[in-house]
């Protein structure tokens, strides 16, 4: 009996290393992945279309299919965080990119920050992109 449980528990180890390994090579971390800016400079404005793609840095692929959960657009590199509005995402053009539409009330340094999940992968992509709103 006691041989019986020792050899069994022997194969559920040796089962688990082999998961475990297969795992890490198989899946990126999710530190490769980062959300990029299409356009750096937008016109200042009502319903402006901020156009993003979330990228695996390894592949250099785009990454469809991200599910954004949190979106934070505001003036934080003028030193005006509260000055905040509302982001509402809009279908993509194509795969991979993502489009928010946002009322950008004044010229300047807009930061728009990005929570999103991945399929297939642990963890979370947060980016924070600075795009230029001009007159
Ligand atoms: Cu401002």
């Amino acid at each position: 009996m006691k041989t019986l449980n020792y050899s069994r528990a022997l194969a559920a180890a040796f089962i688990c290393v082999a998961t475990t390994g297969a795992v890490t090579v198989a899946r990126a971390d999710i530190k490769d992945y980062e959300f990029q800016l299409v356009d750096q400079t937008i016109k200042a404005g009502p319903d402006r279309i901020i156009t993003v793609r979330l990228v695996n840095k390894t592949t250099g692929k785009v990454v469809p299919d991200a599910v954004i959960f949190a979106t934070r657009l505001d003036m934080a590199p003028d030193g005006m965080q509260e000055m905040a509005t509302k982001v509402a995402p809009v279908p993509g053009t194509e795969p991979g990119t993502y489009r928010f539409k946002a009322i950008v009330s004044m010229a300047g340094r807009w930061q728009l920050s990005l929570g999103a999940k991945v399929q297939g992968e642990t963890g979370t992509v947060e980016s924070k992109l600075v795009v230029t709103a001009e007159r």
